[in-house]
């Protein structure tokens, strides 16, 4: 329980930093960049995303949580920008923030505060945000991509995924959930689930990034899967702000 009021307090100081890890196309291109939050708690160390991001969903904090993250995420699109590095990035958010009232146009109004046209966001959902009330889901999400931002469709595979909600939610990209992509190369059945999600998400014309990419065999079977981007260690791990820019620099 103390986590959470650490937690609140470590936003409201600006403590809790935003890394980046790429998503690049098989030519070596910059797709993305997704932004992953990190915490290290001055006592306990690093506190694992996935434990204070349910604590966030549970307390009511997420609200504030993915303010935080948004603002930050958007503050460096326009620093990179304004250094000529012109780099969309991804930012997770919770079913909880899209059923919150006037959420698509407190983002609009964000991105015009930075001055970064919609296009260079992308907001990163899971098929979650469909439970609660999909009718005031697929609202918020039709505002949303209607000003601009594109949207991605996360962890893909996982849980209930069914065909009804991919042709129900205006998203332009669909990520294949790592937990498929890891035995890729080594499992005929992953393999098989793979090419379908590939072939349907593109017969919905919808791009495809695979997830969580660890080695050369991986890429390739993805390639010849007709993936459109990857993600994971075998490119770059999340990085923070200062060695992104370095990386995006190195890339060209
Ligand atoms: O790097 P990884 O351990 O960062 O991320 C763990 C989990 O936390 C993933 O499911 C990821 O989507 C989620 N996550 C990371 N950053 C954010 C964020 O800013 N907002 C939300 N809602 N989830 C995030
Ligand atoms: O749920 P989401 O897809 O947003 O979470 C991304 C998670 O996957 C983060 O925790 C991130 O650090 C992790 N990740 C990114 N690349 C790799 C990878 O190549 N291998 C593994 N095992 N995890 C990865
Ligand atoms: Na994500
Ligand atoms: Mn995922």
């Amino acid at each position: 329980l103390g986590l959470l009021g650490d937690l609140r307090r470590a936003l409201d100081a600006g403590d809790v930093e935003l890394h980046y890890q790429p998503k690049v196309g098989f030519d070596g291109h910059v797709a993305g960049l997704e932004a992953l939050v990190r915490w290290v708690h001055p006592d306990r160390g690093r506190v694992p995303p996935d434990e204070f991001i349910a604590i966030a969903e549970s307390s009511g904090l997420m609200p504030h949580l993915t303010e935080y993250v948004l603002e930050t995420a958007l503050a460096q699109v326009a620093r990179w920008r304004a250094q000529g590095l012109y780099v969309p990035v991804a930012v997770n958010v919770s079913p909880r923030d899209v059923h919150t009232p006037g959420f698509a146009g407190a983002v609009a109004a964000r991105l015009a505060r930075h001055g970064v046209p919609a296009g260079a966001l992308q907001l990163e959902i899971t098929e979650h945000v469909l439970l609660e009330d999909p009718q005031r889901a697929a609202d918020t999400l039709a505002a949303l991509t209607g000003h601009g931002v594109k949207m991605s469709l996360d962890d893909f595979g996982t849980g209930y995924s069914s065909l009804v909600h991919l042709r129900r939610l205006p998203v332009s990209e669909l990520k294949i959930d790592r937990s498929f992509v890891a035995r890729l190369a080594i499992d005929a059945e992953d393999a098989e689930i793979v090419r379908c999600t590939v072939d349907l998400a593109h017969s919905l014309g919808l791009l495809v990034v695979a997830e969580g990419v660890e080695d050369d065999e991986t890429w390739e079977r993805l390639r010849d899967l007709g993936c459109d981007a990857v993600q994971g260690w075998l490119v770059a791990a999340a990085m923070p702000p200062q060695e992104t820019t370095a990386w995006l620099r190195a890339r060209g």
